[in-house]
This record gives structure tokens, C-alpha cells and sequence, in this order.
């Protein structure tokens, strides 16, 4: 534990700029606001990188002046995640942070390309400490900063699907959230995905419809309502349950 702090606090020291690489997917579940505010704390300036916009639907990508919306994997987003990054300066140090597979690698080699090379001999830096530049005026730490999960943190593991659907004490807060993320960026997803109608956008609701769907009896013949919300997790976790259709 105390080593990803570290790690985080020296990218944090070294650098003008941080990126915080979130999914765009659940991008309030994969930011970390302890983090946001060390940064800000540090007084350096801080941008959200929404990576695999691809995986969402694209009328809701967004931009703004700390944000911006990209796929590595798609290639779009680039020129004005460099923008924000650069502002008016000639040269800017950037470091990497974000939970476990948001995609900080991909965004490192995304921002310099194929140009990447280590260059620990750049003018004013210290041996040892290695940067990848992309030879206009940018500077990446090598190494990003690793956020460590929260143990209690149980919704969010299970949405980034570092717990699988047994390891999840309360599968129901973990189902109503994926809902509540469809609610909010593609009802219509959730609709031809299980064959219900969404009439009003209240997740308990649609967690109901979505059991009696399935035909998830229980012995007193009401919806096996965890039964339900395990099943909506697997879907989510196998990439069944697809915000971008
Ligand atoms: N769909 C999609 N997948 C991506 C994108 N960027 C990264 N990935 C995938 O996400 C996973 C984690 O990427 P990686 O860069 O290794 O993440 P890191 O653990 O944060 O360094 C890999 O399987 C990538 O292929 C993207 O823009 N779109
Ligand atoms: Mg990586």
C-alpha cells in the first residue's frame, strides 16, 4: 500500500501537469478525489483523461477545460488532450495516475506515439529519474502512479471487475449502480439487452423488470432479486452489458 503512495506522491512531485486517467465508462467511479485534491494541494495543474470513449455512446462525450474524452484504442481525443496539456508553454512535464487497467500505458504511448524514447539524459534532469518525450516540448515520467483500491471500496472494485461475482457482499449496491449508469448514458442499451421497456428511470424498478424478464423466481414465487443483480453483474463483467450500441 504504502509503496503505490509513494509512487504517486514522487510522479506528483516531479511534474507540471498530472493526468488522472479515469474510464469513461464510470467516470465518477474511476477517479480518485484523495488524489485530485494532493494534486491540487501540490499546486499543479490537474486533467481528467476519459479514456475508452469508444466503449460508450457518443453523444456523450463531453469537453471541457479539466477534462477531456479519449480512446487510445480508437485514436481520437489526441490533439486536444495535447492542447490542454501544452496550453502556451514550450515545454511541460507530465505524470501518469489512475486505478489498475484505466489505461495509463495506453494514454503514455498514445501522447508520444512512436517516437517513445527513454530519455533520462534530457537536459536539467536527473540520471536515474527516466522521461519518454515526444520530441515537441512534452515530457512523460515513465512510470505512472498505480491507485491503490480501497478495501471497503466494494462497488467500485466490482465495477472495474477486480472482485468477481462471489467475492461481492452486497451484490444489489453493485447491480443498482450498473443500472444507474445506463439510466444515465443509454436506457435504450439496457432495454434491448433484456428485452424490458424502461418507463421511468428508477433503477429498483428496472432491477424488478429485469428479473421478471429472466423469469428469477424465488420459492414464494417473488423475484430472486440477488439472483438478478449476479446476473447483471456477470453481463457487465464479460462485456455483455455494452454502452455503445
Ligand atoms: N476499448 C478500449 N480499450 C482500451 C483503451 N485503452 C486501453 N484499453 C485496454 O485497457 C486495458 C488496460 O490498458 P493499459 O494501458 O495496460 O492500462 P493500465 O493498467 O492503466 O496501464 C488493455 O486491455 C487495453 O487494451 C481504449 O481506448 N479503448
Ligand atoms: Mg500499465
Amino acid at each position: 500500500m504504502k509503496r503505490f503512495w509513494n509512487l504517486i506522491n514522487d510522479v506528483i512531485d516531479q511534474v507540471d501537469v498530472v493526468l488522472e486517467v479515469a474510464d469513461a465508462r464510470m467516470p465518477e467511479i474511476t477517479r480518485n478525489r484523495k488524489i485530485e485534491s494532493m494534486v491540487r494541494e501540490k499546486r499543479k495543474r490537474l486533467f481528467i483523461v476519459y479514456n475508452k470513449a469508444d466503449l460508450i455512446n457518443p453523444k456523450n462525450i463531453k469537453s471541457g477545460k479539466n477534462f477531456v474524452y479519449v480512446s487510445t484504442r480508437k485514436r481520437f481525443g489526441f490533439s486536444k488532450l495535447r492542447n490542454l496539456i501544452m496550453g502556451n508553454k514550450q515545454t511541460v512535464r507530465v505524470g501518469v495516475v489512475g486505478y489498475p487497467n484505466t489505461g495509463k500505458s495506453s494514454v503514455i504511448n498514445f501522447l508520444v506515439g512512436r517516437k517513445k524514447a527513454l530519455t533520462s539524459s534530457v537536459a536539467g534532469f536527473t540520471k536515474g529519474v527516466q522521461w519518454i518525450t515526444d520530441h515537441k516540448g512534452l515530457l512523460l515520467y515513465d512510470t505512472p502512479g498505480v491507485i491503490p483500491f480501497d478495501e471497503n471500496d466494494e462497488v467500485k472494485q466490482a465495477l472495474m471487475c477486480v472482485l468477481s461475482p462471489s467475492q461481492i457482499k452486497n451484490p444489489d449496491l453493485v447491480a443498482i449502480k450498473i443500472i444507474e449508469i445506463f439510466l444515465e448514458q443509454n436506457k435504450q442499451a439496457l432495454e434491448k439487452r433484456y428485452n424490458i421497456k424502461i418507463t421511468e428511470n428508477e433503477s429498483e424498478a428496472v432491477l424488478i423488470s429485469i428479473g421478471k424478464r429472466m423469469n428469477y423466481l424465488a420459492k414464494n414465487g417473488e423475484i430472486d432479486i440477488t439472483r438478478t443483480c449476479i446476473k447483471i453483474i456477470k453481463d457487465w463483467q464479460h462485456g455483455l452489458l455494452l454502452l455503445n450500441e
